[in-house]
């Protein structure tokens, strides 16, 4: 996959180059990673990217020329149609239907605002689609941007290893993880669950299960409330909820 972002903070952008499962990708050459700085796409000595908005009122507005320019030189470094995402407060919210939809095109320009916002008319002329992280306030989409990166790049075929492949399956069932323990096998008057020292491996699947369905109606209901529950699920569900005690 062929990744272009638009971005006032480069060096920003590019950390993510540098570490784990992306990191690794790019090293890889399974993805390309190119970003391109609005700013060296102005014409005037103090090299001006954005302006006060019209009609007056706080902060500043992205200009469109810088932008555009910008795009111009992602488009060339990505595959034809690649589509360009703009990281808004105003954009659908991103979840792993969306990551996976991502993962299956040859290449995508991520455009990251700062600012109050980008001048309309850019959006309208040159962006497909808009995307947000949801209900909270960044200072900008490079964060965004970086986090729709890496959601995308560890669904790429071979960039995770077997071992990491197989622990998707979870969230991509639409539910939360089980917990997890490792040795010791007792700290201070903590112990680890009974089961998982029992070597019953049909048990212990039943038991994560039973936790990933109670913890998932606990915690994210939401998550549940768009599963159609089978008989088998709803007696382990109905289970957990009988043996919780907080
Ligand atoms: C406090 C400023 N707000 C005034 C009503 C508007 C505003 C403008 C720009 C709020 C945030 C931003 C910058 N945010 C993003 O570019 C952004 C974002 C976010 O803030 N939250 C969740 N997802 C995203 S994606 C991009």
């Amino acid at each position: 996959m062929q990744i272009g972002v638009v971005s006032l903070f480069p060096e920003m952008v590019s950390t993510i180059a540098e570490f784990g499962v992306v990191g690794r990708a790019l090293s890889r050459e399974l993805i390309s990673l190119d970003i391109e700085n609005p700013r060296d796409h102005t014409d005037d000595v103090h090299r001006t990217v954005d302006d006060r908005p019209y009609g007056g009122g706080p902060g500043m507005v992205m200009k469109y020329a810088p932008l555009a320019g910008a795009l111009q030189v992602s488009r060339q470094r990505v595959p034809e149609g690649s589509p360009v995402i703009c990281l808004s407060p105003q954009g659908a919210v991103f979840d792993q239907a969306v990551a996976e939809r991502y993962a299956a095109l040859p290449g995508m320009i991520l455009l990251a605002g700062r600012y109050e916002g980008i001048d309309e008319r850019l959006i309208e002329s040159q962006v497909d689609e808009e995307i947000s992280l949801g209900d909270f306030v960044l200072s900008g989409g490079e964060i965004a941007a970086m986090a729709v990166i890496d959601a995308v790049v560890r669904l790429l075929p071979g960039v995770l290893g077997d071992d990491e492949s197989a622990k998707q399956d979870s969230f991509a069932e639409g539910l939360l993880d089980c917990p997890h323990y490792t040795r010791p096998e007792v700290v201070g008057e903590m112990t680890v669950p009974e089961i998982l020292l029992s070597g019953d491996h049909a048990n212990i699947a039943r038991w994560r299960y039973k936790q990933a369905l109670g913890r998932t109606q606990l915690r994210r209901p939401d998550l549940l409330e768009k599963l159609d529950l089978d008989d088998e699920q709803r007696m382990l569900l109905d289970e957990f909820l009988k043996e919780q005690k907080r």
